[in-house]
């Protein structure tokens, strides 16, 4: 495999200033005539022109009307080598391509009858010959011809100039982009589509059209995509004085896709799963995702489109910084909706939301063999670096910064980076320098964030001095090694701090040598490998609160015994550190559980701990969504990377013995809160009903884990009455979850109800591969179960969301019953990587990603991975993608 490195980039010698592109679709034999307006770089050395090419017949190339002569073009690693002269010069090429066996849906392929195109990162070299590079930014002009029966809805980006009647029964549509771009955002779809529409005034008084393009049964779950649209579009204004900058902003779901969505100009291509919402069908967390994943390729438009990444490797600048625009969005929606009382709490459980997914997946990759930091040094396959390292880690460095430099000054970087940058392809330095120079502030030191792979460990050390009243505070920092790594240096680490008296209350903070007290909450910057803080005039022995709002991506160790983590569940006023205290506190037993059970012992859930959830649950001053939050055990996959050996065996073992003692010993409290949590009246997607009824699903959890009869009951009677999918799949999962009889039928019923819908049976899919056994001894494996589902009429391995639904669900989703101690699991786990591979070697890549870790197994699984590992490894036409996994995981 070939890899490329970040210090190689070289400005090509040749751009292109237009693109005149006409492209007449057939599903076997489309033809692509594209006219290139090449131009010189002034300030590069001559040199050919290099167009990228794969998986397409060149028919024909001319330089200025000329047939090229074959001298004039070299053939390199499946592109071509054109040599032209002066500086100016018309190329045009005529391609053919077969986008209906195109399996790997990147460049152009067919999904359900229809034409799409997906072209990050390298996908437009599949459809023409092209300089496909993002700091290559041309003008289109697109010309579409396609049958009309078959496909009466011709889409490109910008907008629409010419449209009309051909013979044969076909039909063209002409689209203009005004806006110069890189290629990766080109985007064509031709389909029998249908559309909701609106008409909307932008800040500065234009009117602009929206549209929701689906298929033509899926009309009525358009709503709230366009109402997450139009919020996104005013919160952009709002928060950022960014407009929209087209006429037209289109927004089309697709069955088949890879990713989540894409931000082409002007004509995003989502997967259906983050646009098709209805109560029936969408459960409330599928709500609150559509509108983020809508705000978040909208948001692309100005970070991302107008100013946009020099090279891949740069691909966190338009990410990370995305990725915190969507954060803050959802969270003034939540907190918005939630009104005042409930703000505050609403921020924090959408914080803890962001940061469960930042700990469980992302620490896990800066603890494997694929570690990178935010900005990559070098790679193999790009696409393999859409990870969350780039996307969340990025948003987290982001985030440091406007802790760091303000809001407002935050905000002045921004302006000053579109005032620089609008219409550039551009690097993370370019972005970070407008952060300084817009505040003044030196951010060399800073900059470590994006060259230093790894999750740092932040260690506190507090001594109280009684007779001094004085709180002295040591952090220190390490950064461990990772591939390629071995040494670091200290980097910028803000940790925000308070300190709490004996009862509960923040205690004012001031550090010695100041003249006045600074508030409850202090930003820490810890720079150096140690540094300690002393804080006076204290009257009594604080409690520290450290990291406050999770202020900084690293792992936080500080010796706490388990009366101050109750202490903290119960006091802290930061919400986020007071769900924190109780993730660690739970951590800790499961984990000793787990222990116990290593070694022959009885297993047995401490009192306190109990104690202590029940509090938090009887808290009636906390809102129900946070009580969810605080009253759910950290997810097991976040656990197994906590344990090492990692033991998925011994961990379910203890994971099922507290989810049974809290189900039980809780029960009372669990049902009477099930009771009072009920919401009435039509579903609405609104985060204070969406709190109730997942606390009520969480009771359901418990009490059918615990075995608590009247809870099976409820949840059986929820499954049958409820009047929308939260609360139908609420039920169901409780029941499912636990393996009972009551949801081996529900999954019959539920299968019954909605097996023509495609969105829903991937819940269904991936909640039976999630299932826990409650007798393994007795019951066939998981397995088995995965295994035959392969085969059901509903399942098919071409389409990504059924992969992701049911392979994904259960090698990620399901340690205790994937990691067979006959290593079973994982040779069907190579055979289905193999497998995936031949057709689509993105979706084979991200589940070959599910055992990258295995070297924080237990040494008896160790062998049966590596065995499985290698025998990805040696198959023959292994795509780059799944080899640079396995390669990194064995090397
Ligand atoms: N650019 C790929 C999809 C996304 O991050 O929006
Ligand atoms: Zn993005």
């Amino acid at each position: 495999p070939v890899t490329i490195h970040r210090g190689d980039y070289a400005p090509l010698p040749w751009t292109v200033e237009a693109v005149e592109l006409r492209i007449e679709l057939d599903p076997t034999a489309t033809r692509v005539s594209s006219t290139l307006t090449c131009v010189r770089n002034p300030n590069v050395e001559a040199g050919p022109l290099r167009l990228f090419g794969e998986s397409m017949e060149l028919v024909e190339l001319r330089i200025d009307g000329l047939v090229a002569s074959t001298t004039r073009i070299t053939h390199e690693h499946g592109g071509l080598l054109v040599q032209l002269d002066g500086d100016r010069a018309e190329v045009s090429i005529v391609t053919h391509v077969d986008p209906s066996s195109n399996t790997t849906l990147s460049g152009l392929y067919m999904s359900r009858g229809g034409y799409f195109t997906q072209c990050e990162a390298e996908g437009f070299r599949r459809i023409t010959y092209f300089p496909d590079r993002p700091d290559v930014m041309s003008r289109y002009r697109v010309t579409i011809t396609a049958d009309r029966e078959a496909c009466p809805v011709l889409l490109s980006n910008g907008n629409l100039i010419d449209s009309g009647e051909l013979d044969d029964g076909r039909h063209f549509a002409q689209w203009e982009d005004p806006f110069p771009k890189p290629s990766y955002l080109f985007a064509l779809v031709a389909a029998k589509l249908v559309c909701l529409e609106r008409k909307l005034e932008t800040m500065s008084g234009r009117e602009v059209l929206l549209q929701v393009w689906v298929e033509e049964g899926n009309l009525d779950r358009t709503e709230h995509a366009m109402d997450s649209l139009i919020r996104s579009l005013r919160w952009d204004e709002q928060a950022f004085g960014l407009e929209l900058d087209l006429d037209r902003f289109m927004i089309v779901a697709v069955s088949d896709f890879n990713m989540g969505a894409m931000e082409n100009k002007g004509l995003n291509i989502f997967n259906a799963k983050f646009v098709l919402a209805r109560p029936d069908t969408a459960t409330d967390v599928d709500y609150e995702r559509i509108e983020s994943v809508v705000a978040h390729e909208y948001f692309h438009n100005w970070t991302g489109n107008r100013v946009t990444c020099r090279d891949w490797f740069q691909l966190t600048l338009k990410e990370g910084l995305t990725v915190f625009r969507d954060q803050q969005f959802s969270a003034d929606m939540l907190a918005e909706a939630a009104g005042e009382e409930g703000a505050a709490s609403a921020r924090a459980v959408k914080r803890i939301d962001d940061v469960k997914v930042l700990r469980t997946s992302q620490f896990a990759e800066d603890a494997g063999p694929m570690a990178h930091p935010i900005r990559p040094e070098s790679y193999q396959e790009i696409n393999n670096f859409y990870t969350a390292t780039v996307y969340e880690k990025g948003a987290e460095v982001i985030r440091m910064l406007h802790t760091l430099l303000g809001h407002e000054g935050f905000r002045s970087g921004i302006d000053l980076y579109f005032s620089y940058h609008d219409g550039q392809a551009v690097t993370c330095d370019d972005f970070v320098d407008c952060m300084a120079e817009a505040t003044g502030r030196d951010l060399e030191q800073f900059m470590l964030w994006y060259s230093q792979a790894g999750t740092p460990i932040v260690r506190a050390n507090g001594k109280w001095l009684a007779g001094d009243g004085i709180y002295v505070l040591t952090l220190s920092q390490h950064l461990p090694p990772t591939p390629g790594q071995p040494e670091k240096a200290p980097q910028l680490i803000p940790v925000a701090v308070g300190l709490i008296d004996p009862d509960g209350m923040d205690m004012p903070l001031r550090f010695e040598g100041e003249s006045h007290v600074g508030g409850t909450t202090r930003v820490l910057e810890l720079g150096e490998t140690e540094q300690t803080w002393r804080f006076v005039d204290l009257p009594s022995a604080p409690v520290p609160s450290l990291l406050r709002g999770f202020s900084a991506p690293v792992r936080l160790e500080l010796d706490e015994d388990d009366e101050c983590l109750a202490f903290r569940m119960a006091n802290d006023s930061d919400p986020f550190n007071r769900w924190d205290a109780g993730q660690r506190y739970a951590e800790r037993v499961v984990l000793s559980l787990a222990e116990s059970h290593e070694h022959g012992k009885l297993l047995e859930v401490p009192a306190a701990f109990l104690n202590a959830v029940r509090s938090t649950l009887c808290d009636d001053s906390l809102d129900a969504a946070f009580r969810a939050q605080a009253c759910a055990l950290p997810g097991e996959t976040y656990l197994l990377e906590r344990m090492r050996p990692a033991d998925p065996t011994s961990l379910r073992v203890a994971m099922q013995a507290v989810f049974a003692a809290m189900g039980a010993g809780l029960a009372d409290v669990w049902l009477r809160t099930y009771h009072d949590m009920e919401v009435n009246g039509a579903y609405r997607y609104h985060p204070g009903d969406a709190g109730r009824r997942a606390l009520r699903n969480l009771a359901l959890r418990y009490l059918v884990a615990g075995g608590v009869s009247e809870g099976v009951s409820r949840a059986g009677t929820q499954f049958e009455y409820a009047s929308n999918m939260t609360e139908c799949f609420g039920a169901l999962a409780a029941l499912v979850m636990s393996g009972t009889n009551e949801g081996r039928d529900g999954l019959e019923v539920f299968y019954s109800r909605y097996r023509d819908d495609a969105l829903v049976m991937d819940k269904w899919f991936a909640l039976q591969v999630m299932a826990w056994r409650r007798d393994p001894s007795e019951e066939a494996p998981v397995l088995d179960r995965v295994a035959s589902l392969l085969g059901h009429d509903a399942f098919s391995m071409s389409n990504p969301n059924k992969v992701y639904a049911l392979l994904g669900s259960f090698f990620r989703g399901n340690p205790g019953e994937f990691h067979l101690p006959d290593g079973s699991g994982y040779a069907f786990w190579a055979d289905r990587v193999i497998e995936l591979d031949r057709a689509n070697p993105q979706v084979a890549s991200r589940m070959a990603r599910t055992l990258e870790n295995w070297r924080h197994f237990a040494p008896h699984l160790q062998d049966e991975i590596r065995s499985q590992l290698e025998r990805v490894a040696s198959t023959d036409g292994l795509s780059p993608d799944v080899s640079e996994i396995v390669g990194k995981a064995l090397a």
